[in-house]
């Protein structure tokens, strides 16, 4: 590994933001491959965010500094993972549901899931279960639902039923997650997966497209 993908990785870890774009741009004027400065510097560091997380070494603030110095990077070289066309791992969709203005956890979920070379496209919160719908019929290997209010977990199974009901519920993985949401939970309503934080999140998303 070179030394520049090594000070990338090393400063996404640390989560120096304002370091991130001028490493990334080092390694693309030094010609270092898209894709190795995508999954040795940036991937590579947020994988070992996940893994200091989980091991309680790492809470959720120097999580969220993480993955924005990650996302950082990530807006510098998307343009030439485009050019290199470098696939990425999997379309995920994403969104709090239907009246739940929750957005601190699905953020950082979405973030992990970019961090582990997802495209994630994230609809935002109190999303409508006909507009996760709408989005699932334009393609997407998962679909993640988050809630956060005991209130609004019924949201998840109304979405769930509303993919059943347009034919769509075996093109898409379903992980859900956040603080009310328990795997008991997810199996009742027939969801894929559950995760309890973002780290296992992407972990799971990876486990369920193997
Ligand atoms: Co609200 N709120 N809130 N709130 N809020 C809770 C959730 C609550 C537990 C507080 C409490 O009473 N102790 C309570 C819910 C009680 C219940 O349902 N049983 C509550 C309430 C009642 C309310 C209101 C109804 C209050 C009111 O108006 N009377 C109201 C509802 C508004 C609405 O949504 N319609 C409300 C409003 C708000 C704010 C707007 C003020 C603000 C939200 C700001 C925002 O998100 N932009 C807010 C906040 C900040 C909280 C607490 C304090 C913190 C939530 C948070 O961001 N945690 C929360 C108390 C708590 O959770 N202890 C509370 C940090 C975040 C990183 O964790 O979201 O759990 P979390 O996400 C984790 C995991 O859960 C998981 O990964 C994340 C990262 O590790 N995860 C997933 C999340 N989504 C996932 C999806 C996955 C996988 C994993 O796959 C797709």
């Amino acid at each position: 590994m070179t030394q520049t993908i090594q000070d990338i990785y090393q400063i996404v870890l640390n989560g120096e933001i304002n370091n991130v774009v001028d490493a990334v741009q080092k390694a693309i004027d030094e010609e270092i491959s898209p894709d190795e400065i995508l999954n040795n510097g940036l991937i590579a560091a947020m994988k070992e965010v996940g893994r200091l997380f989980e091991e309680g070494e790492f809470f959720v603030p120097e999580m969220l500094i993480s993955a924005h110095a990650m996302q950082g990077g990530l807006n510098l070289l998307r343009p030439h993972l485009v050019d290199s066309g470098i696939e990425p791992a999997g379309k995920v969709i994403m969104g709090t549901v239907k009246g739940d203005l929750h957005d601190i956890g699905k953020n950082l979920v979405s973030m992990m899931l970019e961090g582990a070379g997802y495209d994630v496209i994230d609809l935002g919160t109190d999303v409508a279960s006909d507009t996760f719908v709408e989005k699932v019929k334009e393609g997407a290997d998962i679909l993640g639902l988050s809630a956060l209010l005991t209130t609004t977990m019924p949201s998840m199974e109304t979405t769930i039923q509303a993919l059943q009901d347009a034919g769509l519920r075996d093109s898409v993985k379903i992980i859900v997650g956040g603080a009310p949401v328990t795997q008991e939970y997810a199996d009742e309503i027939g969801a894929d997966g559950f995760a309890v934080d973002a780290s296992r999140a992407a972990a799971l998303a990876q486990s369920l497209l193997e």
